[in-house]
């Protein structure tokens, strides 16, 4: 794949958090940062995503009691998955990632989401409600962006909605798989089989890097 000036990379929340010692740490997590970064020096535009959340938001096991992490409860939008508490604003669990600093140096805008107590946001684009923007449409199409490029954490949760959600707005999108990690396997299976149906392509990074 070779990537021009109409591609954008997403970078999608490379957080304390989601790394080795965070509170909702993805096995191998800081490990996708070096790749990251070799990704970044390629694209012209590079627009990363932030999990911020408030101490009350509705998808954190804490605020609901009795109710444990990783269980779905009923909420106004639909069903929720709780979450233990991560990503708090301010937080250092919701800095970015030491190792991934050159990209976020790099970066021309963070997109925040998940900072609605309310309404998670897994997407960059729309929060859980599936209808409440970010913004993140509006500003690609203004750049004259057409295809957005995928990576970063968690794979099976916001780098997938963050995909499906970019199709669905009318972009192409392409998931570099060795440069994403994801909470559980039996999520990332439908994850892959989501991404095959809406047309999302997964890459290696070294497919886009050698070619590119
Ligand atoms: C994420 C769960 C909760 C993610 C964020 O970045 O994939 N997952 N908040
Ligand atoms: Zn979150």
């Amino acid at each position: 794949m070779k990537i021009v000036a109409t591609d954008a990379l997403l970078v999608i929340d490379p957080q304390n958090d989601f790394c080795e010692g965070g509170r909702l740490a993805v096995a191998g997590g800081a490990g996708v940062m070096p790749t990251i970064n070799q990704l970044a020096e390629r694209f012209k535009r590079v627009i990363v995503t932030q999990d911020w959340h408030t101490p009350d938001q509705v998808s954190f096991a804490s605020n609901h009691d009795g109710a444990a992490p990783f269980t779905e409860i009923d909420v106004a939008y639909g069903r929720q998955m709780l979450w233990p508490d991560h990503c708090l604003q301010g937080s250092p669990g919701a800095d970015f990632h030491p190792d991934v600093a050159p990209t976020v140096r790099k970066s021309s805008a963070v997109i925040r989401k998940g900072y609605n107590p309310a309404v998670d946001s897994y997407s960059g684009f729309f929060e859980n409600d599936r209808r409440t923007p970010t913004g993140l449409s509006g500003l690609l199409r203004e750049l004259g962006v057409t295809r957005v490029v995928l990576c970063g954490l968690a794979y099976d949760y916001c780098v997938r909605f963050t995909a499906e959600d970019a199709v669905r707005e009318g972009f192409e999108a392409v998931v570099i798989r060795d440069a994403t990690r994801a909470i559980a396997p039996e999520t990332a299976a439908e994850a892959g089989r989501r991404f095959a149906a809406l047309g999302v392509i997964e890459l290696e990074a070294a497919d886009l890097l050698r070619i590119a």
